[in-house]
């Protein structure tokens, strides 16, 4: 049966958006733009195109240390986003919340928050909001896998199953094929739980476990929830499952991969060591490769990765024109002491 509401080329432009975006980000990292820590979202794009395609005006959004996909995948402005990261007074937050904690309250993004867990806390603080408003809103919060090993997540899921809140929390499990600390590999959930997904089920929340790359099944299981949520049905917990992209391994992350979308059918030119990664992983050429399939011309999904390529380089162009904050505006917008005359804004 197909899903007269999938638009698949709606999803596959916000992947690309978040995919040249966070290409563009790397290479501005790599170029001494900005410093500091920082992560990328590639290889997770049809989770959130498919959650945030379905979003209307009143839905808000919380998010994590990954948070750049979702933000510009909502199609908050890449410039302003850009800016952001780059530290510079256009970006959303004036340049103060950096690549970590970038939010854009008029669009539904509230507060973004790097602490491990914090998302899931804000997000059924934003739905119980939402329900005591009366709205027809629903609060979404995407966080990782790694957020389950938190007393704050637990807590959240006991709250959003008590009240019923109208909230869908979307785990991003981007561990599939993990080694796990013991083997020295990358970081992921350490909990006693075998399933990630018996935890939100032990109080009754639905849940539905989904590949992450399936644009498709992402966004049925979304459809569902938000269905769900807006007719006061309480929560929903949806695990997306990604193998992580080669290029968030190592500490800081790395080009690894550079997005070809003709690779989707050209797929004898695709080589290198994360061969697999690219042929098997990358939900922007399953995307491409999906909808060739289904008799979209190649030319019509090259012209979408074009178009979307050129979004990026003005928001590169904004970004960079713009100028740094202005030192005397440092303590504006900060949370200070009142008492204290040293840090009063
Ligand atoms: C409470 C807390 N503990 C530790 C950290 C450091 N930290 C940043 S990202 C991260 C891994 C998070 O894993 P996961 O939630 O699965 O997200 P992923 O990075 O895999 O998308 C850790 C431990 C943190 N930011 N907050
Ligand atoms: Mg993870």
């Amino acid at each position: 049966m197909t899903d007269s509401t999938l638009d698949r080329m709606a999803i596959f432009d916000r992947m690309l958006v978040m995919r040249h975006f966070e290409e563009a980000v790397i290479r501005l990292y790599n170029d001494k733009r900005f410093a500091g820590h920082y992560h990328v979202y590639i290889g997770q794009e049809a989770t959130g195109a498919a959650v945030l395609d379905q979003l209307g005006p009143d839905d808000l959004v919380l998010t994590t240390h990954r948070n750049h996909g979702h933000v510009v995948g909502r199609d908050s402005d890449p410039g302003r986003a850009l800016a952001e990261i780059l530290g510079r007074a256009t970006g959303f937050n004036h340049g103060k919340g950096g690549t970590l904690h970038i939010s854009d309250r008029a669009n539904g993004f509230l507060s973004t928050s790097a602490v491990v867990g914090g998302c899931a806390g804000l997000a059924i603080g934003a739905a119980h909001g939402l329900k005591i408003n009366k709205s027809k809103g629903v609060a979404v919060g995407f966080f990782g896998d790694g957020s389950l090993e938190e007393g704050l997540v637990i807590e959240s899921f006991n709250i959003a199953a008590l009240w019923k809140l109208p909230v869908i929390f979307v785990c991003e499990n981007n561990s599939a094929g993990a080694m796990g600390p013991q083997k020295g590999g990358y970081p992921t959930a350490i909990t006693a739980a075998a399933l990630l997904s018996r935890i939100p089920q032990s109080f009754g929340i639905e849940t539905q476990v989904v590949d992450g790359t399936d644009m498709a099944a992402v966004h049925a299981a979304a459809q569902t929830a938000l269905g769900r949520a807006r007719q006061g049905q309480g929560p929903t917990f949806i695990e997306a499952v990604t193998r992580r992209w080669p290029g968030s391994s190592p500490l800081w992350p790395e080009l690894a991969t550079v997005t070809d979308v003709e690779l989707a059918w050209d797929t004898a030119r695709i080589s290198g060591p994360h061969a697999d990664w690219i042929r098997d992983c990358d939900p922007i050429l399953r995307a491409a490769r999906e909808m060739a399939e289904a008799g979209r011309p190649r030319a019509a999904i090259m012209a979408r990765d074009t178009a979307a390529r050129q979004r990026i380089e003005q928001a590169i162009a904004f970004a960079l024109d713009s100028p740094m904050p202005d030192p005397a505006t440092a303590l504006a917008g900060v949370f200070a002491l009142a008492s204290n005359p040293e840090v009063r804004p």
